[in-house]
């Protein structure tokens, strides 16, 4: 290969090629007649890694000469998705390697799709944890994520006979071309043993945690790069490793296959990601993968600063750690120990740094998914912890009661620890006393837990709590996943939106632009054709492009109440079989979702859309007008290809119980209006985008409340609603499963007979009532066309980018540095 050529282009080309090569040479050891499609994309991977390592070496060697506050986001999930294709975005490489790739006779995007997801989270959290990694980079802020480097992922879904049925997730058989391992940054983590105390010269107490069964945490480090700079931050993974010292003391024992037992079981820790989602899972191995991140993790944070400084009073000047739910607030007592146990610091200096250190972030409402971890878990499996948590609660309660002197009841409720039959430790309750922040993410949110779940605590500690509303980011959910509408957006108003979504805002003059709207009109179009071709593949289902694409994606649970879509859908399919040769609006429903093994109710949910679907797809009277989708496994990059195709998103949970939701956000951004209650970020969207661009219906936080004090009667609306009652009864009788007619029972059961928790029947009419405006508006697409753009041109506040700042400032007291961008 020459070594320039005199042009750039072709130099960055030739560049790209040789690197590729030797990857597939010398790092795979194959040539072009021996490659599989891994191999290639394997060797493109590397290729595209080597362009970040040098920004990320550079990267990290400014941290250690600038030494900027660092920030530290720990978190049980990183739900990442693919690589290739974003990394290629921020590294401003995309057009380049495309080109390479094609003189080579390959096809880029045949690669781009072929990656696995990496599916190291469930949902809402771990998904916002990936966006904001990329913001962080994005924005030059100093920052790292911390997280379990899991073995098996989010389960795979399958659907068999309508029924939910999980795969395990092997993500790593191929190899990962994106980690590095770091066999030299390992932290021993104890587990077991027990607490003895001694003296020391000037009679001060020790406390030594003795007789333990050890781990290592070993880090495998990921770049993340930053979206036209030269910034590349690094998401660091623990896994688990047995210690040489175990192995020594079990295999002396003369027990071979014994020891190996032993061994493999202790690298148990990191093996699988916990699929349980707003829905308590109080198992043993999942809090002691809670405690390998927080140990991990502090225990590097400290060795960082050390490099740099002696005096632990300086920590909170240098390092700010923000955790994501409570799942990692093991932190708080794990950092007490070090500073005390092993630093010698006293109390009150401890617990100062600690608080001015930490800040937690609370993402549900729901009270059944607050951890709580019973007290004997900590007396068998983390004495020395629960020792601290005592006198953290000890300290805290005597401030409590000389703040409200004679209110036993706010002790009960506030203490750290629960008094019931079996005591519990209530994770929340540790969080919020050992952080300076606590925040919601949505507005509505933070109220609520001002108001209810933390209410004691909003009232003692005022100034800890406030609000920052989720984001997404528009690198990965515009510009990748939707690139012919970033085309248009960006031949339009040019491209500064991808680092400052407000730009869109220069969108709303072009709804009266028909050239525009028919511009916009025909990427929905073709977006839709491509997941009519996707569901054809998949699911053997021909549907009608022009059809309204209405959309519910998310996890599976009964707050979010797909079973309400669900109830919709039987309405419209009686409304065509009374009225066969009516005028309906033709839609296809979209539904698409994981449910937690465990949580029966919702698998049988998917079950009754499946079986919903099959009679309704399969009537020949109902043809095109109605058709219902059940995609398998939803994950991030089905969902890349949903959004952009949707026409309707579904928003739908009663109000009060979202946190935030940030699909809506997704779908909004991609040119879909929201059908939605007044719940989570819902409300600050129809804030942005105007009340009149927006479908809202059914009650409001506070109605929700008030008719649950009244006393809800489902019965009532049910008597009452001829159409609903067709629909239950139908459900109930079997209509939709003749051969097992009890299937669906315990649906209609939990709406008639066990008080309907999350009020479907007190919303269904004004739901239909909703619906049958959206399918109005559809039959104009010029008026639904400008209402799409109008929510498209008001996504400029979900950019995480803006959340991302507002926790530098707000939080973290960290100046986002200024972008260099890559010339
Ligand atoms: C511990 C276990 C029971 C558990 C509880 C809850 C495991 C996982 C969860 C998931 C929760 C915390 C979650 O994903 N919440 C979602 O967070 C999103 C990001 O803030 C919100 O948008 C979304 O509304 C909320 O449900």
């Amino acid at each position: 290969f020459p070594s320039e050529s005199g042009s750039p282009e072709l130099d960055t080309m030739m560049l790209i090629i040789k690197s590729f090569l030797e990857h597939l040479e010398y790092t795979l050891g194959k040539d072009k007649y021996s490659a599989t499609r891994h191999d290639i994309f394997n060797a493109l991977a590397y290729a595209v890694r080597d362009r970040m390592v040098e920004r990320w070496l550079d990267t990290q060697q400014a941290y250690y000469n600038e030494d900027p506050k660092r920030i530290y986001y720990v978190s049980m999930e990183f739900l990442m998705g693919k690589t290739l294709e974003n990394s290629l975005v921020n590294l401003g490489l995309l057009a380049e390697f495309r080109e390479a790739m094609n003189s080579l006779g390959y096809d880029l995007d045949e690669f781009i799709e072929r990656e696995q997801d990496a599916g190291l989270g469930n949902g809402g959290l771990g998904r916002l944890a990936a966006c904001f990694l990329d913001s962080m980079a994005t924005m030059g802020v100093p920052g790292y994520g911390y997280g379990i480097r899991y073995e098996y992922g989010i389960f795979r879904q399958n659907i068999i006979d309508g029924s939910q049925v999980e795969i395990p997730d092997n993500w790593l058989r191929y190899r990962n071309p994106w980690e590095m391992d770091r066999q030299e940054h390992l932290h021993p983590v104890k587990f077991y043993g027990r607490v003895v105390e001694r003296k020391d010269t000037e009679g001060n107490t020790l406390f030594d945690w003795i007789d333990t069964e050890d781990v290592m945490a070993m880090a495998y480090d990921t770049p993340i790069p930053g979206y036209g700079t030269n910034t590349v931050n690094t998401m660091r993974l623990w896994t688990a490793k047995s210690t040489r010292e175990f192995d020594l003391s079990f295999f002396n024992e003369g027990n071979y296959i014994r020891a190996v037992e032993k061994k493999m079981l202790t690298e148990n820790i990191s093996k699988v990601l916990y699929p349980a989602d707003n829905v308590p899972e109080g198992k043993e191995l999942r809090f002691k993968q809670e405690y390998f991140l927080a140990c991990a993790t502090v225990h590097d944070v400290i060795y960082r600063f050390h490099k740099q400084h002696e005096d632990l009073r300086r920590l909170p000047e240098k390092a700010a750690i923000q955790l994501n739910d409570t799942h990692p607030a093991l932190c708080i007592p794990e950092m007490m120990r070090v500073l005390i146990d092993h630093h010698r610091l006293d109390w009150e200096t401890a617990w100062n740094i600690t608080t001015r250190t930490f800040a937690y972030t609370n993402h549900t409402i729901l009270p059944e998914a607050l951890e709580k971890w019973p007290v004997w878990f900590f007396e068998h499996i983390l004495p020395r912890h629960i020792q601290i948590i005592y006198e953290i609660n000890d300290r805290f309660l005597t401030a409590v009661r000389t703040r409200f002197p004679g209110d036993t009841g706010k002790l009960e409720r506030m203490s750290l620890i629960e008094e019931h039959w079996e005591r519990k430790v209530r994770m929340a309750n540790l969080a919020v006393v050992g952080s300076h922040s606590v925040n919601g993410v949505a507005a509505l949110h933070t109220e609520i837990i001002k108001e209810h779940v933390f209410k004691d605590f909003f009232e003692m500690y005022p100034e800890r709590f406030n609000n920052k509303t989720n984001g997404i980011t528009q690198r990965r959910w515009l510009k990748c996943a939707n690139p012919d509408q970033a085309r248009l957006i960006g031949d339009t108003i040019g491209n500064g939106w991808t680092t400052d979504l407000y730009k869109l805002t220069q969108l709303r003059p072009l709804v009266d632009d028909p050239a525009f709207m028919a511009q916009w009109q025909q990427v929905k179009r073709t977006n839709k054709d491509k997941l009519a071709e996707y569901i054809l593949k998949h699911n053997c289902i021909q549907v009608n492009a022009d059809s309204l694409f209405d959309c519910q994606v998310k996890r599976i649970h009964e707050y979010k109440r797909q079973l309400l879509n669900v109830l919709h859908v039987i309405t419209l399919y009686n409304r065509i079989k009374a009225n066969p040769d009516g005028d309906f609006v033709p839609r296809t429903i979209i539904f698409s979702g994981k449910a937690a093994p465990a949580y029966a109710i919702a698998k049988l949910i998917i079950r009754l859309i499946n079986a919903v679907g099959d009679v309704i797809n399969n009537d020949s009277q109902v043809g095109d007008r109605l058709k219902v989708v059940f995609l398998a496994n939803y994950s991030v990059s089905l969902a890349e290809k949903i959004f952009p195709a949707a026409d309707l998103s579904e928003q739908i949970s009663t109000a009060g119980t979202e946190a935030s939701g940030t699909g809506n956000m997704k779908f909004a951004l991609n040119g879909a209006l929201t059908i939605g209650t007044l719940d989570g970020a819902n409300i600050e969207i129809m804030e942005e985008v105007g009340r009149d661009n927006i479908f809202i219906f059914g009650m409001n936080a506070d109605e929700v409340e008030d008719l649950r004090r009244r006393g809800y009667n489902p019965r009532d609306y049910y008597s009452r609603n001829p159409e609903l009652k067709k629909v239950l009864d139908m459900i109930a009788e079997g209509y939709f499963f003749p051969a097992n007619r009890d299937l669906f029972r315990p649906i209609v059961d939990s709406l008639l007979n066990q008080g309907d928790h999350y009020m479907l029947l007190a919303d269904y009419a004004s739901y239909v009532a909703c619906q049958e405006e959206v399918s109005r508006l559809y039959l104009d697409r010029e008026q639904w066309a400008r209402k799409a753009i109008l929510n498209c041109a008001g996504m400029g506040k979900f950019s995480s980018d803006r959340t991302i700042a507002e926790y530098a400032r707000e939080i973290w007291d960290v100046e986002p540095f200024e972008v260099h961008p890559v010339l």
